[in-house]
């Protein structure tokens, strides 16, 4: 059963091109309509982003989304908190360069959940490949009112990772249906979206929407 988890996780995580990181504070009618409706457009995988929510309401919001994500097939990861990750067994955990290192969350978690890394430039990339992360995060792509910048690592930082790195890699950073050609067009074939869905009037029509411009480009390897 073990076994089946860690092929399961990292197969979904292969197949997939679009990660919705999921925030109460930017959805328009709330986080639980807005990831309902992502799944049931088609979404697999979601990361529970919530930067300012109390532990326990934390957990609690956790194990909801955790049910919808199984129900859908879809994966469940959890920003910066591979304790609550194991509390609502989730399946990885998400972590910033100023975060648990991957090395010591791996500890904490085992083999078989994921664990993500941002990376905001290329030796970030190959150093993040060489901490055992499942996949990492490319990006600020474009500018965003989700998470504050200093630098910007356009899409010139896209076409540097797509020229060597063969993880699973999620651009990130103020991508939406107007942009999101711009992105594969440097080379990606995934990215991870908040604002662009949780913020959407209608999640599902947004969510269906970047999933056949996916499709339409090719399918993630
Ligand atoms: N890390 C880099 S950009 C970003 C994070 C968490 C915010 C992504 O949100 P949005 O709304 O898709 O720009
Ligand atoms: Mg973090």
């Amino acid at each position: 059963k073990v076994l089946m988890n860690l092929l399961h996780a990292r197969d979904v995580l292969q197949g997939t091109s679009l990660y919705l990181l999921l925030t109460e504070s930017l959805c328009h009618h709330g986080s639980g309509p807005a990831v309902r409706d992502a799944l049931e457009a088609g979404l697999k995988i979601v990361q529970i982003r919530e930067k300012e929510m109390p532990t326990q309401e934390l957990i609690e919001h956790a194990k909801r989304v955790r049910e919808w994500t199984h129900a859908a097939g879809a994966l469940l990861i959890i920003n910066d908190r591979p304790d609550i990750a194991l509390a609502v067994d989730a399946d990885g955990v998400h972590l910033g360069q100023d975060d648990f290192p991957v090395e010591e969350a791996r500890k904490m978690l085992g083999a078989r959940k994921l664990i993500g890394l941002s990376t905001h430039n290329i030796d970030q990339a190959r150093q993040a490949v060489r901490s055992g992360a499942d996949y990492i995060g490319v990006g600020p792509t474009f500018s965003t009112t989700t998470k504050q910048f200093t630098e910007f690592a356009g899409l010139d930082y896209i076409k540097e990772v797509a020229a060597e790195i063969t993880l699973p890699w999620f651009p990130i950073g103020g991508i939406n249906a107007q942009n999101l050609n711009q992105v594969l067009e440097a080379g990606a074939t995934r990215a991870a979206i908040s604002g662009a869905i949780c913020g959407a009037e209608k999640p599902h029509e947004v969510t269906q929407k970047l999933l056949e411009m996916f499709a339409k480009n090719s399918s993630p390897s």
